[in-house]
């Protein structure tokens, strides 16, 4: 498209190869990253780059965190992986210190965000028939509309988004789409005796950091303990300071039955995923009913405590409160008739850009990363704002010139 033609022949020889090898599964920004450090990465032209999305939430720490480096190098030089076929001597200090640190009986280690959910959804499952006395194969979970839990066939069985799943079916059944902040339509879908756990993001991020009215988590929660249905948090993106608390669900100091983390549980080193639940949801789960070949590794629980020390000892909810505060302050002081909305909550933001050419945002991307800030747009018209969580007001007031500057060619 546009401006390609302006790109360096070192970022095109890339770009050339990932487009001629690798599947196209992905329309990236046309930037070639070789570095990062904090909140700023480098391309392959020694550019040098404001991060405006973080690895998707994984890098709240952000990049390349010295204490997670040395945790990581310390730990891949002893032992990286057993499997689960063998103990070892990682796996049980973790245990212990993310169980207490979150304030739940047990925790089951998996590697991506999806995996996660997954685990989630069979521990609901098994609760469902164990514990609630639900008849077999009939137990449903309720979910939000516009969601997004990931992309395994079973979790796109029950997305809303048409891309994620043409062409993918058959689907599995056991699901009931409900609308996201829509208390009366949760409260209908309870009506059922076999629904087991209700599924929601704190904020929904794939559809454009929507969030819900203030007092939606802490009645939804309320309306299922009363049904005795399971409230599944996945806090995957919106968890570990990227809202301005450690859980978003602490804003309305709600406690998922279910509590399933990923992303920055590694500070971006390696897919490190986690589920939080008590015995009675648990321990439903036996020996070879579930797991995988990476989950609960030596070098996952090591890089996995220090990134969770990393978030408290560096104050990053509080900086993602105020940083945040102040970020969506100044890009609504900013005034321009191109942004329609900013939102979000802590440093997990986005603006609405409402523009008559329908590439307005892919556009105002473009123009962020010529003048040195990257960010993502999503569904045509919305763009992502979350930066790495140490990111400092001076930055900030740098970035909002950045912003001010892009947005003048519109
Ligand atoms: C992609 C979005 C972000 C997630 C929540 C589970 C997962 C994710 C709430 C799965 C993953 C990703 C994955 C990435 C794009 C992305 C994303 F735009 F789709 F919504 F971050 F903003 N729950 N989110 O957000 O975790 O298995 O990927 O580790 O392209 O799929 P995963």
């Amino acid at each position: 498209m546009h401006a390609v033609s302006s790109l360096s022949g070192n970022t095109r020889h890339y770009l050339d190869l990932e487009e001629k090898y690798g599947a196209h599964n992905y329309h990236p920004l046309p930037v070639v990253l070789k570095k990062g450090r904090g909140v700023f990465v480098w391309d392959v032209d020694d550019r040098r780059y404001y991060d405006f999305l973080s690895g998707y939430s994984a890098i709240n720490q952000g990049h390349c965190h010295p204490r997670i480096m040395e945790a990581f190098l310390h730990q891949a030089q002893d032992l990286t992986l057993t499997s689960r076929a063998f103990h070892n001597n990682k796996l049980g200090e973790f245990a212990e210190f993310i169980t207490k640190f979150f304030g739940y009986d047990k925790v089951l280690p998996m590697n991506t965000g999806v995996e996660a959910v997954e685990t989630g959804l069979k521990l609901a499952r098994r609760w469902g028939y164990q514990v609630k006395g639900v008849p077999a194969d009939k137990a449903k979970i309720i979910v939000c509309s516009n969601n997004f839990h990931g992309r395994t066939i079973n979790v796109i069985s029950f997305s809303t988004d048409s891309d994620s799943r043409r062409d993918f079916g058959p689907f599995n059944p056991g699901y009931e789409v409900i609308p996201y902040n829509d208390i009366p339509a949760l409260q209908a879908a309870l009506c059922d005796p076999n629904v087991v756990a209700f599924l929601v993001e704190p904020i929904q991020g794939e559809a454009g950091v929507v969030v819900p009215n203030d007092g939606y988590l802490s009645t939804a929660a309320a309306m299922c303990r009363e049904a005795n249905v399971l409230l599944m948090a996945d806090e995957i993106q919106t968890g570990l300071s990227r809202t301005g608390k450690m859980l978003a669900c602490d804003h309305e100091n709600v406690r998922p039955d279910i509590l399933m983390l990923g992303k920055a549980l590694s500070g971006g080193t390696m897919p490190v995923s986690a589920v939080l639940a008590d015995d009675e949801i648990m321990l439903t789960i036996k020996p070879g009913d579930h797991g995988s070949t990476y989950g609960g590794n030596p070098l996952a629980c090591a890089v996995a405590m220090t990134a969770l020390h990393v978030l408290v000892d560096e104050k990053m909810s509080e900086n993602s409160a105020l940083q945040g505060a102040y970020l969506r302050e100044k890009l609504t002081a900013l005034n321009h008739p191109a942004i329609s909305i900013v939102r979000g909550k802590g440093l997990f933001n986005a603006i609405v850009i409402e523009h008559p050419n329908k590439e307005a945002a892919w556009d105002m991307c473009m123009e962020m990363k010529e003048n040195g800030l990257l960010a993502k747009p999503t569904h045509g018209d919305r763009i992502r704002f979350a930066p790495p969580l140490l990111i400092s007001r001076e930055q900030i007031n740098e970035c909002i010139d950045i912003i001010s500057t892009s947005l003048a060619k519109f």
